[in-house]
C-alpha cells in the first residue's frame, strides 16, 4: 500500500473518544521501546508522525492513526516497563485489555518483538491472552539491521517457536531502519482487511 495520506486522529484516554467511523483496526502490541512508533512510522512513510519516545513507556493513550481513510493503526501503550506504579500499570492493562477483547473494527493485532532475543515473559502473556480471545495475529520481528543476516533465520526460528506461533498467525522479519519487510508487513495487514 502507497501511503499518502495519514494523519493522529485521537489521543484517547477512555473508549467514549475511540473513532466511530468503523474502519478496520490494527492494534499495536509488545514491549516498551521494542518499536512500535517506528514500524508505524516506518509503514506510511513519515519521519515522526507517531511519537518515538526517548522516555519508555511514555504512551498512556491509545493513540489512534487514520491511513489514507482505510485503516487505523492504534499505537498502545508498551508493556514490561517497570518504572511506573502498580496502580498505573492496572490502569493502562485494563485500557488495553477492554479495548482488545471487545472492539469490534480490530481485524489483527500487529505484534512486535525485537529479533535479536528470544521473546520475553511479557511477550509471551501477551501472545497467550491474544490466543486466549482467538485475536488474530501479525507478528513483526523488528530492528533486523542489528543481526548479521545470516542468523536471520536462526532467530526468526526461536521466537517462532517460542510463541508456540498458530497457524494463521504470519510473521515478518522487520527493519524501521532499513524498511525491510514492509510490503509483507502491507500484504498480512491487507489480507486482514479484506
Ligand atoms: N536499529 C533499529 N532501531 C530501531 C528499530 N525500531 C526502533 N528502533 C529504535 O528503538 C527505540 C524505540 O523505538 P520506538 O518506536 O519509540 O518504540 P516503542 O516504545 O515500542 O514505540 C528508538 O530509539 C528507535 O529509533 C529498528 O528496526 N532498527
Ligand atoms: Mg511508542
Amino acid at each position: 500500500m502507497k501511503v499518502n495520506n495519514a494523519e493522529i486522529v485521537i489521543s484517547a484516554v477512555k473508549p467514549e473518544q475511540y473513532p466511530e467511523d468503523y474502519l478496520p483496526e490494527f492494534a499495536l502490541a509488545g514491549r516498551s521501546n521494542v518499536g512500535k512508533s517506528s514500524f508505524i512510522n516506518k509503514m506510511i512513510n513519515r519521519k515522526a508522525l507517531a511519537r518515538i519516545s526517548s522516555k519508555p513507556g511514555k504512551t498512556q493513550t491509545l493513540n489512534f492513526y487514520k491511513i489514507e481513510e482505510a485503516l487505523y493503526f492504534v499505537d498502545v501503550p508498551g508493556y514490561g516497563f517497570a518504572k511506573v506504579s502498580k496502580r498505573e500499570r492496572e490502569a493502562w492493562g485494563k485500557m488495553i485489555e477492554t479495548y482488545i477483547t471487545s472492539r469490534e473494527q480490530l481485524r489483527a493485532v500487529v505484534m512486535i518483538v525485537d529479533l535479536r532475543h528470544p521473546p520475553t515473559k511479557d511477550d509471551l502473556m501477551m501472545y497467550d491472552f491474544l490466543k486466549h480471545y482467538e485475536i488474530p495475529c501479525i507478528i513483526i520481528a523488528t530492528k533486523a539491521d542489528k543481526i548479521p543476516k545470516g542468523k536471520w533465520e536462526k532467530h526468526l526460528k526461536v521466537t517462532k517457536e517460542s510463541l508456540d506461533l498458530e497457524k494463521g498467525d504470519e510473521i515478518v522479519l522487520f527493519s524501521s531502519e532499513t524498511g525491510l519487510g514492509k510490503d509483507k508487513a502491507w500484504t498480512a495487514i491487507q489480507r486482514r482487511m479484506a
